[in-house]
């Protein structure tokens, strides 16, 4: 079957990006990067189908950021308002003097979901963030 017939493709990467990636493997028991490799493509793609359409999903959101950036909490603060209809949940937590972890858990159509957090994770400010979803009913 033509699907299952393994191509190569080569990967170029900075080598202390590629070191961590090889770590990654290792700890995570992987036989090899192809193996690793294989199982990221396949969760980017799940999350990205879902991220596309106007399917059911809910999840949570997780930013990282220092709270001393100007304008930072206040966009934020804006950025949920509007998409107050999305969200369910908010948990902040103080992490140092600086640091902070939001935790943003959220539930709507995919796409307005993925616009939602692309808003959040894409301000001045904010170091990480993970967008984790799942669909809640299949179609
Ligand atoms: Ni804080």
């Amino acid at each position: 079957m033509e699907d299952s017939v393994l191509k190569r493709f080569g990967v170029s990467m900075e080598s202390s990006l590629l070191r961590r990636f090889d770590e990654l493997v290792r700890k995570r028991g992987y036989e090899n990067r192809s193996e690793a490799v294989r199982d990221l493509v396949r969760d980017a793609l799940i999350q990205h189908s879902w991220e596309e359409h106007e399917q059911l999903v809910a999840g949570s959101l997780l930013l990282f950021y220092n709270h001393h950036q100007s304008n930072l909490l206040e966009e934020m603060t804006q950025i949920q308002h509007q998409g107050h209809h999305l969200i369910l949940a908010t948990t902040h937590f103080h992490l140092d003097e600086s640091s902070c972890l939001e935790i943003i858990v959220v539930k709507g159509k995919g796409n307005e979901i993925e616009q939602l957090s692309n808003r959040l994770t894409s301000l001045k400010g904010v170091d990480y963030g993970k967008f984790t979803i799942a669909p809640v009913a299949q179609i």
